[in-house]
């Protein structure tokens, strides 16, 4: 069964506990919950994992590489100046999508940068959960899934 990396980063655990207008009222776990939902649709499984610490998101890519097919990350703000995360991408042989709840390039200018966008397979941003589901598809659609 196709395996997908889901990775999030910093402060990411605080979904639906403050800026609800910024990122909604959905925790992390609807996140993890309605994104493992509709890998299952594909005949696919997940593996969440969420840090505030840029090496342990390294390490996760790390083993990624040996134990998932692709990978969908939403980096937080690691996104904006991380090249250690970048890097850990680079080596990644399978479909990357990054994906963001908000729209940062509808936001403040240092938002606008992502690191992680040149290595990523393809991004999404602004559209929430749809995002994550639009990810799903992305991955399925390029693995050859159901
Ligand atoms: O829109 C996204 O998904 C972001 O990756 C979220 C990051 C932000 O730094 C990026 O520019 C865009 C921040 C996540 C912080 O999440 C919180 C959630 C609730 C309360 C406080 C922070």
């Amino acid at each position: 069964m196709a395996t997908i990396a889901l990775l999030h980063g910093p402060n990411l655990n605080l979904l639906g506990q403050r800026e609800p207008h910024i990122y909604g009222s959905a925790t992390l776990a609807d996140y993890e919950g309605a994104t493992t939902e509709a890998a299952a649709a594909h005949g696919m499984a997940v593996t969440c994992f969420q840090t505030n610490h840029e090496g342990a998101l390294v390490d996760a890519i790390h083993i990624a590489r040996d134990e998932a097919d692709a990978i969908i990350i939403n980096p937080g703000a690691f996104t904006h100046y991380a090249w250690a995360v970048h890097d850990a991408l680079a080596a990644f042989d399978g479909p990357i999508i990054e994906v963001h709840i908000s729209n940062p390039n509808a936001r403040e200018p240092w938002r606008h940068t992502s690191v992680v966008a040149p290595v990523a397979t393809g991004s999404i941003m602004g559209l929430g959960m749809h995002g994550y589901q639009l990810a799903v598809q992305a991955v399925a659609a390029r693995l050859g899934a159901k």
